[in-house]
């Protein structure tokens, strides 16, 4: 069986740490693309991560090009393409310029992949990932943004330090746009099984949504240049492994509703299976009078930013 073919859009902070996890986890051969002026860039990343092989043992083949070309027949792209927010942006900041790369992008991948399963991941995420899926006029399940995720990792990194936990018993999910609105169903939130609202006060746990609603931002002004890297990596590569290897994870991912949750017509974080065929379906739920004013909110936030990309 031939190897899965994993190209990733933009070889920066993101792009290489998808290198390396897609290589490490050996989810196929891995191409790292960037605009001509970085392709020596993303080669030399491309032979550093060759030369760590024998060390991990990993037989992924990792390439840098700067190429169309080269990416033909791809199965998966993840898009990291574009610029990263600076101390004092919002990811809405980052419209105009990012706007213009992700309808080239699209075209691109359309051209060359027209089967592709993709991932965006480029800010601002709910503009990024509809104007992807209306220039490429790719199919609704193949096309997914990546932000629920990483905003739900956040929110369980947080519930487990201040729990004592481990992480890995945390589960907690969060909907809706990435951005300040996002929101985070705590009344699902469970540690081992237990309800994090037995566990964490009501004052403690709005500390702990908050801090994820901002979470993104705390990390940008830590680094004062660029955004966060290695978790946004880890959660776009669980996303590309549960569609290569047919794991039909659920994760909280930017799909197209199409009346689920009474979203039509938007990208936006919800509950979604992950499989062979893509955005498989989404988990629907009864949400509480709060949880769908919160949803409807964070939606109004998302037109807002997708009227602006004009298209
Ligand atoms: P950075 O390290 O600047 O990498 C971006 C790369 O894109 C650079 O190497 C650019 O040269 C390259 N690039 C620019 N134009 C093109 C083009 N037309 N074709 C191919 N490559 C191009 O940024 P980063 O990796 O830190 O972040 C990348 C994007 O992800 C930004 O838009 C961030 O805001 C976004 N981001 C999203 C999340 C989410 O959770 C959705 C989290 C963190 C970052």
């Amino acid at each position: 069986m031939a190897r899965a073919k994993i190209s990733l859009i933009g070889g920066g902070q993101i792009g290489g740490n998808l290198a390396l996890l897609a290589a490490q986890k050996e989810l196929g051969d891995v191409f790292i693309f960037d605009i001509p002026k970085a392709e020596g860039m993303v080669k030399g990343k491309a032979l550093d991560l060759m030369q760590l092989r024998p060390h991990d043992g990993y037989d992924s083949n990792i390439y840098g090009t700067s190429n169309w070309e080269d990416l033909r027949d791809s199965d998966v792209f993840i898009v990291t393409a574009g610029i990263p927010r600076k101390p004092g942006m919002n990811r809405e900041d980052l419209l105009a310029t990012n706007l213009g790369i992700i309808k080239d992008v699209a075209l691109n991948i359309k051209k060359h992949s027209p089967n592709a399963f993709v991932i965006i991941v480029s800010n601002p995420l709910d503009a990024m990932v509809y104007s992807f899926y209306k220039v490429s006029e790719f199919k609704k399940n193949m096309v997914v943004g990546m932000a629920g995720a990483l905003d739900s990792a956040r929110f369980r990194a947080f519930i487990a330090m201040e729990v004592d936990c481990s992480v890995q018993d945390v589960t907690c999910m969060v909907l809706g746009g990435h951005g300040d609105t996002m929101v985070p169903i705590t009344r699902l939130g469970t540690v081992g099984g237990v309800p994090i609202k037995s566990l964490i006060s009501p004052e403690r746990l709005e500390e702990i949504v908050n801090r994820t609603r901002f979470a993104g931002g705390e990390i940008v002004k830590l680094f004062g240049n660029g955004s966060a890297f290695y978790a946004p990596a880890q959660s776009a590569i669980e996303m590309a492994e549960s569609y290569l290897r047919d794991k039909k994870r659920v994760i909280p991912c930017a799909s197209f509703c199409e009346g689920e949750f009474g979203i039509n017509g938007y990208f936006i974080g919800v509950p979604s299976v992950i499989g062979r065929g893509g955005v498989e379906k989404i988990l629907e739920f009864d949400l509480q009078d709060d949880e769908r004013v919160a949803l409807k909110n964070t939606l109004e936030a998302v037109k807002k930013t997708v009227s602006e990309t004009q298209l």
